[in-house]
């Protein structure tokens, strides 16, 4: 498995079946880098390469989770010379942003966003496209975009509205206020926020507790359920009947229904 040493502004670290992905430029609230972007695609893609893995954290480095895009890069940030060339951030989304955000939601194995302090613009999408969102207390979550006349992106239109109904999203996305963690989690945004003393243990228990889990069949639980916000009733019920085809045919379920039976703890393999 990869490790820190070949990413810029990331830290990858695997610890038995679980890797860790840190975004690292505390100095600037882990604001997105190009480099930290198209590295967190290609540890993303080590970590499903390697079949050690079975849980992924994404977290961050210091005092933030991610401040979203680094609005200094030269490389995405307006040129603000008076008659300059717009700087088409369409084709950034489209380029880096889209494929990152696609590929979080077809892991093979859960993601878990470990969100230890502010997450803003593109790293709020980010870390509310991740599987399961546990936050710290003094965690915030703010949809900056409006502030400097862009909509949500990477994957935030798609992900508010579904989290917490269009009223809320909008009034989140269009007001860019700080919703802290506690008031994210009432509101259905994210999974649990903890005390920030618990977080670390918090986080570390539930990503090993996942990772002692079927864990093909919790992602595949991740594709049925993002693949029934299109479908209806019949067809929902349909997909599901493919699926459990596929996972009934799988040594974890022989495995689990034999653990069950035999009134044993169950070891889980498949990926
Ligand atoms: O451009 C494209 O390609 C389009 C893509 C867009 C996707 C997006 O993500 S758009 C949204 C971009 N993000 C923002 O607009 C958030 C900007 N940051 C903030 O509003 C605040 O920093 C926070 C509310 C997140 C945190 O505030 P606070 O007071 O806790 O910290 P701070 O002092 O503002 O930030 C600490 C440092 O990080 C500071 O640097 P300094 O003054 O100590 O040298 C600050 O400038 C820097 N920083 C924070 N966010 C960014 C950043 N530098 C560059 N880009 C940032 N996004």
């Amino acid at each position: 498995m990869s490790a820190g040493a070949e990413y810029e502004d990331l830290i990858v670290e695997r610890e038995g079946h679980v890797t860790t992905i840190t975004l690292n430029r505390p100095e600037r609230l882990n604001a997105i880098s190009g480099p930290m972007l198209s590295g967190l695609s290609r540890a993303l893609m080590a970590a499903e390469a390697d079949t050690e893995t079975r849980v992924i954290i994404l977290t961050g480095a210091g005092r933030g989770f991610c401040a979203g895009q680094d609005l200094a890069d030269p490389a995405v940030a307006p040129d603000l010379t008076p008659g300059a060339k717009p700087t088409d951030v369409g084709n950034v989304i489209e380029r880096f942003y889209k494929p990152l955000a696609l590929r979080i939601r077809a892991m093979p194995v859960p993601v878990i966003a470990a969100v230890n302090g502010v997450a803003a613009g593109a790293g709020a999408s980010i870390a509310l496209g991740c599987d399961i969102v546990i936050a710290t207390r003094s965690a915030s979550f703010i949809q900056a975009f409006s502030k400097i006349g862009l909509v949500p992106d990477a994957g935030g239109t798609w992900l508010l509205p579904r989290l917490v109904g269009r009223a809320n999203a909008l009034a989140l996305a269009m007001t860019g206020d700080k919703l802290p963690a506690d008031e994210a989690q009432r509101m259905g945004l994210i999974w649990k926020c903890v005390d920030d003393a618990l977080f670390p243990a918090e986080v570390a228990a539930t990503a090993a507790r996942l990772a002692a889990m079927p864990v093909k069949a919790l992602a595949a639980t991740r594709a049925v359920i993002d693949a029934s916000m299109r479908l209806d009733y019949a067809e929902a019920l349909s997909l599901e009947g493919q699926w459990q085809s596929k996972l009934s045919a799988s040594h974890d379920y022989l495995e689990g229904v034999a653990a069950f039976l035999a009134k044993r703890p169950a070891t889980f393999s498949d990926r």
